[in-house]
């Protein structure tokens, strides 16, 4: 029993009998012409499998109370694997996945038919509908045309990342270990960043150089590839929450904003640092990062077992509001502005988010209407912004000596017993602590 088998036990005892579950690793998509994508395994059949080739279907299939793990997944072949490299095969799956059997997954459409005979309920991510509808409808319609041989068909269709989503929410002390593994490689990514971005060279540095040492510094500790596309944007660059382009050079006296994370054994680490490029903050940008610091910290203070999850934005919200106000950059009464939501034009995304398998990872926020209580072993990311573009700063009336400037700082937390663990701690993150880094050529 490895941690993937007890995953699928975990699951097979939340299924009732005669009921059938079927989760995809995908397939490789195009890029252009003869070019793929790199091929990454959805998350899910991850979990389940610790599989990663594409155009794998896992099967839990219970039935009459025995439980079985069968996997369908590429045959051997010589030939493509010489052009497209190795695939496990029929043959070996089972010993080495520990799975009950497996199969060609050619064979997959033919196979199910029989298995599926007397299942009462099918379980698959509805996400994926227009994958499965048209051997769906083939089952189920020979399900059908056997009913006077006594096959009883299936009755009812049910969504897998129901049940999925919510055990991948609560992760296991083993996860956690592997979390803080890919939190601490992304984090010194992030000073390998700063270190590019203070070697004080005379030539122009660019976004995507920064890039490029912090993505080889994931690679150098082990992560074979980046959770996430990364963000680094230079000065007004960083309002554009999304910024991937990365491709232009970045100017004296702009922040830096970098938001990288590394993929470590299937997990995302998930970082946002901000910093001078010349080493040194300037006023304005000063207080806004201090601003957006305190945010944040203030979260981290708050996560506890029990808080609700809507009380982490609430308290960032609030301090930035407060904040925004004694720079004059919002006016009035803090609490109406928060009943107005007056922070938005500047802090316009929320405070965090589910992190796990995916970056943006899966779980319900909320549940029967409320947003959910904080558990043990939720892992969240914390990370609160402030941004004011030329046209946002111009629109709100903002003095200009705040305009194009974009800050976030994230951190991935755990939640715990006594409160929050946090997994990327490493990176100098007070004014203080950023200046003397980026001043010392020789810390690290
Ligand atoms: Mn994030």
């Amino acid at each position: 029993m490895n941690e993937f088998s007890s995953r699928r036990e975990s699951l097979f005892s939340q299924i009732s009998d005669n009921s059938l579950v079927l989760v995809s690793s995908g397939s490789e998509q195009i890029r252009n012409r003869d070019v793929e994508y790199d091929f990454r395994a959805e998350s899910s059949f991850f979990y389940l499998t610790g599989f990663e080739e594409p155009d794998a279907v896992l099967c839990l299939l219970k039935k009459a109370g025995e439980c079985q793990s069968i996997l369908f997944l590429r045959t051997k072949d010589v030939e493509q694997e010489i052009w497209q490299g190795r695939r496990l095969g029929v043959e070996a799956a089972p010993e080495q996945l520990k799975l009950d059997l497996a199969f060609d997954i050619e064979l997959l459409s033919e196979e199910v038919e029989s298995l599926i005979e007397d299942i009462q309920s099918v379980y698959f991510s509805f996400a994926e509908l227009a994958d499965w509808a048209p051997m769906l409808e083939g089952w189920l319609s020979s399900q059908k045309a056997k009913a006077r041989q006594g096959v009883q068909a299936t009755h009812t269709l049910k969504d897998a990342d129901n049940l999925l989503h919510e055990a991948r929410l609560i992760k296991s002390s083993a996860e956690i270990e592997i979390m803080r593994k890919a939190a601490q490689i992304s984090m010194k990514g992030h000073l390998a960043a700063l270190k590019i971005a203070r070697g004080g060279s005379a030539d122009t540095l660019w976004e995507y150089q920064i890039q490029a040492a912090l993505e080889a510094e994931f690679k150098h500790r082990g992560s074979p590839r980046v959770a996430f596309s990364s963000i680094v944007a230079g000065g007004e660059n960083a309002c554009v929450l999304h910024y991937t382009e990365n491709t232009l050079p970045i100017q004296q006296g702009d922040l830096v904003l970098v938001d990288a994370g590394a993929e470590y054994q299937g997990y995302a680490g998930d970082i946002t640092s901000t910093f001078p490029a010349n080493g040194k903050f300037s006023l304005p940008q000063k207080r806004l990062y201090e601003l957006t610091l305190k945010a944040q910290q203030a979260v981290i203070a708050l996560i506890a077992p029990g808080v609700l999850y809507n009380e982490l934005h609430q308290t960032a919200a609030k301090v930035i509001t407060e904040g925004l106000v004694s720079l004059g950059i919002l006016k009035g009464n803090v609490d109406s502005l928060m009943e107005d939501n007056a922070y938005k034009p500047f802090f316009m995304h929320g405070t965090g988010h589910w992190l796990g398998m995916d970056v943006h990872d899966v779980g319900d926020y909320k549940q029967q209407g409320e947003w959910r209580a904080l558990q043990i072993g939720m892992v969240l990311t914390v990370e609160p912004g402030i941004y004011i573009s030329e046209e946002v700063g111009k629109a709100k009336g903002v003095d200009a000596q705040y305009w194009n400037i974009g800050i976030r700082i994230e951190d991935d937390v755990v939640v715990t017993e006594t409160g929050a663990d946090v997994l990327s701690v490493g990176l100098p993150r007070t004014v203080a602590e950023i200046e003397a880094f980026m001043a010392d050529k020789t810390a690290s």
